[in-house]
């Protein structure tokens, strides 16, 4: 049972590895996990890929055995732990991409969601079962699953519990791309390289600003992309990116 962190073609690789249980997070590894966030937002990486050791799996949810006979105090203390490491995956500067390449359902899928992209293999299935467990979604999914594919549908999922495959996610909206082919690793990471090539500056600034239209009234939204698009101005990528359309050349991005 592991979580392992690695470096890809300067990304940093975030496997969960607890094949005997579909790779289910138990409290220990959402800790283990959280920490290691804190690692990658630390590292001189461009992106954050994570994904499910071996082929059947991303996250089968949170340890099931686990959330029985457990006081109500030590439930919620689990749900915010769960949330709290979730939310730092949303507020990395850097892209993050869930690369889904088995199953991914409850917590695991809230983890996916929590990722700026979500990527599927065919054979993928996603889905929020708590329903069937006589529970709700708890790591994030009832609020950011409505946000990417909109109220009926996310109701849908959650009050069904019903399981959706890789091209279904995909229509919805669910999933940004499916990766076909042996190497869906190589393929996740061509995918974070179409965005990595550019400036992190903008690229900070665009995810912050479109997650922040999501909390906010439009006028409000509005200042904070003038705000945010300022900033983006006194960049020096800025300033080479203008130069280097005029000059009819490309680009050379310092992140400054
Ligand atoms: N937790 C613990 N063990 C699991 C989990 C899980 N979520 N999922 C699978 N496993 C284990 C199985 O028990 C089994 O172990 P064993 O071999 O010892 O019996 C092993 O993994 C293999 O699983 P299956 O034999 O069931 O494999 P199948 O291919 O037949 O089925 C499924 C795969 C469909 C994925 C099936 O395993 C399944 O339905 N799993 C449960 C999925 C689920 O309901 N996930 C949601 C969990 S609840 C949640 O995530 C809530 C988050 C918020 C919590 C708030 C905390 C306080």
């Amino acid at each position: 049972m592991s979580l392992d962190l690695s470096t890809r073609d300067g990304v940093a690789v975030l496997t969960i590895d607890r094949q005997d249980a579909l790779n289910a997070l138990n409290f220990s590894l959402i800790g283990q996990f959280s920490k290691l966030i804190d690692e990658v937002a630390s590292l001189d990486v461009r992106g954050l890929l994570i994904t499910g050791a071996g082929d059947k799996a991303f996250c089968a949810g949170a340890d099931i055995k686990e959330l029985i006979g457990r006081d109500l105090m030590a439930q919620r203390r689990g749900a915010e732990a769960g949330q709290a490491a979730f939310a730092k995956i949303a507020a990395l500067e850097i892209p993050s991409v869930a690369l889904i390449n088995g199953y991914a359902f409850g917590g695991g899928l809230e983890m996916a969601l929590a990722c700026t992209f979500r990527l599927a293999v065919p054979s993928a299935k996603v889905g929020l079962p708590e329903i069937k467990l006589g529970l709700i979604p708890g790591y994030g999914g009832t609020q950011r699953l409505p946000r990417l594919i909109g109220e009926g549908r996310a109701l849908e999922m959650i009050m069904t519990g019903r399981t959706v495959d890789a091209a279904e996610a995909e229509r919805i909206g669910l999933v940004n791309r499916i990766v076909a082919g042996d190497d869906p690793m190589a393929a996740a990471l061509a995918f974070l390289g179409e965005m990595t090539r550019y400036g992190l500056p903008a690229l900070a600034f665009a995810k912050q600003a479109v997650s922040r239209a999501l909390d906010l009234p439009i006028h409000e939204g509005l200042k904070v992309e003038a705000d945010l698009s300022t900033l983006a101005y006194r960049t020096e990528d800025a300033d080479e990116g203008l130069a280097a359309f005029v000059e009819k050349r490309k680009p050379t991005f310092r992140d400054r």
